[in-house]
């Protein structure tokens, strides 16, 4: 009788958004020492330490299933290995050996350690010179996305992310910078998440006041030259949803280009930004009218993954929490995908009180802050409040008329230009960013 032989197990930790000939290279090294079980990093694992993975894991999934060298593939919801090594146990960890340096150099040790408790190793295949999945995924970046795979990234965002950072960019160059900057602190990988499209921001860069005065075919021809250089999702603050007749055409417009969400707010009449201090004729939107719109502007999507938000302006017009849950509720059941609670106090009390409720009903959804006034508070007390989205609505705008009216003060001063470098970038830096 022929013995039996137990074939020795393979663990392989892979994000798999972009298969090359070095992830091949892992894999048949891996296959000849055992039966091969591959950790796919979520969503949520890869965006901790690298950009935002262009395919979602069910896409990734198929992929790697598919391929030869490889017997199962499993979840692997974060970076750290040891969950998964301690339930699979196996005899062998493989991995490219251009993890000793930089953000998975803990990890790599862990998984050192976490193995020599059943005397399994770490094998370690010389990395593949001259390609790299970021490398890659930096080119491709350069051909664009397309408007489906841009608009469904909110949602899988809201999946992967505690939170999500989104801030406002009203032209191309912002788009930008939105879209290439990249931070290690304390070794976590800190990025942008998407753009806010500001009304405020596309009047203001355009001389003219928050009032509906530019209209949507203006800022979507605006927003249209964000997209041309970006992947990243973009909001859109559609102020009130302009007439429930127009409604449709603006839902199916901003779904066309590739916009993962649409901001209605509950205000009435002739708009006024939501931050000035008088807020006098400004009126609010009846709770049946405004769920009218929403159930509309519901109806006229053709995709899920479109959000259709609604904007609570309760406190910025001095109602109450009661009123605003009460709002949040019946929108929620209208149809709304998720609530943005509008403030202008400097601190976010009457948001969290409001977070504090709604998050005890059925209705909740995820929330969205906007911290304009309320800039003292960081991100994390936001998560702990129940906030799923923060939108910095102006920040580049602002930044942007601080810097131009320090620049021509000091050169109408000077009578010369050199004092003003300090001020500004030199052309290098900008055309960086341009690919
Ligand atoms: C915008 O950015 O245009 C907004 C947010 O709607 S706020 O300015 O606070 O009203
Ligand atoms: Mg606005």
């Amino acid at each position: 009788m022929k013995k039996k032989i137990h074939k020795k197990s393979v663990y392989v930790g892979f994000a798999a958004d972009i298969l090359h000939k070095g992830h091949i290279n892992v894999l048949k090294t891996a296959s000849k020492l055992g039966e091969v079980t591959v950790g796919l990093l979520t969503d949520s694992a890869i965006s901790s330490y690298k950009k935002f993975p262009l395919l979602d894991y069910k896409q990734r999934e198929i992929v790697l299933k598919n391929i030869i060298h490889v017997k199962k593939v499993v979840k692997q919801d974060s970076l750290d290995y040891r969950k998964n090594l301690l339930r699979f146990k196996p005899d062998f960890v493989v991995h490219g050996d251009d993890w000793k340096d930089g953000i998975q150099k803990k990890v790599r040790q862990q998984v050192i350690d976490t193995l020599k408790k059943w005397s399994g190793k770490l094998i370690e295949v010389q990395y593949t010179k001259n390609i790299s999945s970021s490398q890659i995924k930096d080119k491709i970046l350069e051909i664009g996305t397309s408007p489906e795979s841009r608009l469904s990234r909110l949602r899988r965002l809201i999946k992967a992310k505690k939170i999500i950072k989104i801030i406002e960019s009203h032209n191309a160059l912002t788009g930008l910078v939105v879209e290439n900057l990249k931070i290690f602190k304390n070794k976590k990988f800190l990025e942008f998440d998407g753009m806010w499209s500001s009304s405020l921001a596309d009047s203001a860069v355009r001389g003219k006041p928050d009032n509906q005065a530019v209209d949507y075919s203006t800022r979507i021809s605006g927003l249209s030259e964000i997209l041309d250089v970006t992947t990243k999702p973009v909001i859109f603050d559609a102020d009130n949803g302009g007439r429930i007749e127009h409604i449709s055409y603006l839902v199916q417009s901003l779904e066309r280009i590739g916009v993962s969400a649409m901001v209605i707010e509950d205000k009435i009449g002739l708009k006024k930004n939501s931050l000035f201090k008088d807020q006098k004729g400004i009126k609010q939107d009846s709770i049946k009218n405004f769920c009218k719109k929403l159930i509309k502007a519901k109806q006229s999507k053709s995709s899920d993954d479109f959000f259709i938000v609604a904007r609570i302006e309760s406190f910025i017009l001095g109602k109450g929490v009661d009123d605003a849950l009460k709002r949040a509720k019946a929108y929620s059941k209208a149809g709304a995908d998720a609530i943005l609670i509008h403030s202008k106090e400097k601190k976010p009390n009457e948001i969290f009180a409001f977070s504090k409720k709604f998050q005890k009903s059925k209705y909740l959804k995820p929330l969205i802050a906007v911290p304009s006034t309320y800039s003292k508070t960081y991100e994390r007390d936001l998560v702990k409040n129940g906030f799923k989205i923060v939108i910095y609505a102006n920040h580049f705008l602002r930044a942007v008329h601080l810097a131009i009216k320090k620049v021509a003060k000091s050169i109408l001063t000077n009578q010369r230009s050199f004092e003003s470098e300090k001020y500004i970038d030199s052309i290098q830096e900008v055309l960086s960013l341009i690919k």
